[in-house]
């Protein structure tokens, strides 16, 4: 049976991090995002968000692109479909280039309204089997190194089970080797957000001596053909995250040996039925996949944990808890961490409530379009 959809409600929110957070690219504190809402004549409401940034410095969308292709394209195309499966959201979305965040929103708002209808976890919808997901953490760029040596033991104690840190050039080899020095056992990795090139290949030797168990993205954003180089000249494992936007970037960069590890983002990807297929395609070639994050508030977060729970999301991912972001955050309960893992609800769909009075409070516009 088609799901009776009655309308989409795009809300826009503002909401502002406990910390600034620095990258090679740039740095983030307040962040505005869409929360999509899909409602149907049952009363059943799916949620997705949209992980879009305002500027358009890890990929090309931004906060205001969304809107647009959302309201003038994606519900269009829903609107002349009659959706069984959000897989068919996915195909429906096809004929349109690019702009995976904003298909991923809109597909995740379906996901979670079709998982609440059938009365399954979302989790359990996408072939999730884990009950408990290890959660790692990505830490911006420090002022300090003494800073960042005092963050990474506070996260430690919190039982976060691996640290990521970001790199960029002149922040990279010296504070690794600081934070390896004072931390000899903990399973570290670095993200450099494409701010190397092959030049610094000497640079990416003198890392393998810090065993890190990988570095992400450390050439150009959408390059496979150097990464693939430089994965035959050091034996840090490298993982993708940029340079990947579908399954046929994952198996192009699996055939060059681009990389060892896959960074699965439900929006950079175009939603979870893409992420779903990628994962079983790096299952059956041995490449070890794990969750990135985008500063999600709950309701992308609650995506990332249900997506962690499949078989070959073996690594700790970029899904920390709510409180490593936001004062308040927008779903009841916030998502905890405890001794390193978030348990996956079991609650149909996302398995959070959403708080509506967070929602009001963070909210700069409502747009409400029929269907
Ligand atoms: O490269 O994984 C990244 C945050 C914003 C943009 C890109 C990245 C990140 C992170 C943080 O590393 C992940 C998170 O905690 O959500
Ligand atoms: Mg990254």
């Amino acid at each position: 049976m088609a799901i009776p959809l009655t309308k989409f409600i795009l809300h826009r929110l503002r909401m502002r991090m406990i910390d600034p957070f620095a990258t090679s690219f740039g740095t983030m504190q307040d962040k505005e995002f869409f929360v999509i809402e899909a409602v149907d004549e049952d009363g059943f409401r799916g949620y997705g968000e949209s992980v879009a940034f305002s500027i358009p410095w890890y990929t090309e969308e931004t906060v205001k692109t969304t809107k647009h292709i959302i309201e003038d394209f994606l519900i269009p195309l829903i609107r002349e479909q009659k959706i069984e499966h959000p897989d068919e959201v996915f195909l429906a979305f096809e004929r349109l280039r690019g702009n995976n965040m904003a298909k991923a929103a809109i597909e995740g708002a379906m996901w979670d309204l079709y998982a609440k209808r059938q009365g399954i976890p979302l989790a359990k919808a996408l072939g999730g089997e884990k009950e408990t997901i290890d959660v790692g953490i990505s830490i911006g760029l420090q002022p300090t190194v003494s800073d960042l040596l005092k963050k990474i033991e506070g996260f430690l104690d919190e039982g976060y089970k691996r640290i990521k840190l970001k790199i960029k050039p002149g922040h990279d080899v010296g504070l690794l080797r600081e934070v390896r020095k004072a931390f000899p056992d903990t399973p570290i990795m670095a993200d450099a957000n494409s701010a190397y090139t092959l030049e610094d290949i000497s640079l990416f030797k003198q890392l393998d001596e810090l065993d890190l168990i990988m570095i992400e993205q450390p050439l150009q954003h959408n390059d496979i053909i150097d990464h693939a180089k430089l994965q035959r000249e050091i034996n840090t494992p490298i993982c993708l995250d940029e340079s990947i936007y579908s399954l046929y970037d994952v198996q192009k960069a699996i055939e060059l040996g681009s990389c060892k590890v896959m960074n699965v983002k439900v929006g950079r990807v175009g939603g979870l039925s893409e992420s779903v297929r990628i994962h079983d395609y790096c299952k059956e070639h041995g490449i070890p996949v794990w969750c990135g994050g985008m500063l999600e508030a709950g309701v992308g977060r609650a995506h990332n944990i249900a997506i962690s729970s499949l078989s070959n999301f073996v690594l700790p991912g970029d899904t920390a808890g709510s409180s490593r972001y936001w004062e308040k955050d927008i779903i009841k309960p916030e998502v905890t961490v405890e001794n390193g893992v978030i348990h996956v609800p079991s609650a149909p769909g996302i398995g959070y409530e959403i708080d509506e009075s967070a929602l009001e409070e963070f909210r700069i516009e409502k747009i409400i379009i029929p269907i």
